[in-house]
């Protein structure tokens, strides 16, 4: 079975979305398997964000991410990571399909970084790195 990390991130969190993600991720017929709500520290953060450092957008992502709460969670179920993927739309909310979380939730704000309410992992690789991050010894 399949497995990815999501993070409602501190806007989604700060928008009481977060049962609405939880709610499509359980309608779409995955299973929560881990839920934490936390506010990120930035050596973890710096950890999971490794591969976009040196991005115009990286510090400002990550002050945003250890800006306030967030929920993570594992996710289980077949092909989770592509499904997930679908159901959050595209990084930029703007562009991001109607029907997705992203795409029905989501907007520009006029920041440096897209608060585009969640993150879920891209690759099986990525999942358990992250994973591996947030949630030590899952
Ligand atoms: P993803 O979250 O859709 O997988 P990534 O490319 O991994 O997108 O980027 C991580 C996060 O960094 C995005 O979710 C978004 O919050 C932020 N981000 C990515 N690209 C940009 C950008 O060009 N400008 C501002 N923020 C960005």
């Amino acid at each position: 079975m399949e497995r990815t990390l999501v993070i409602v991130k501190p806007d989604g969190f700060a928008r009481g979305l977060t049962g609405e993600v939880l709610r499509r991720i359980e309608a779409k017929g995955y299973t929560l398997d881990t839920l934490q709500i936390m506010t990120a520290d930035r050596e973890r953060l710096a950890q999971h964000y490794a591969e976009h450092e040196g991005k115009p957008f990286y510090q400002p992502l990550v002050d945003f991410m250890a800006s306030g709460p967030a929920t993570f969670a594992i996710v289980t179920g077949e092909r989770v990571i592509e499904g997930f993927r679908a159901l959050a739309g595209a990084t930029d909310p703007t562009a991001a399909a109607p029907g997705s979380i992203r795409g029905d939730l989501g907007r520009d704000w006029g920041l440096p970084v897209q608060q585009n309410i969640v993150h879920g992992s891209d690759s099986p690789e990525s999942a358990e790195r992250e994973i591996g991050i947030w949630f030590a010894g899952h």
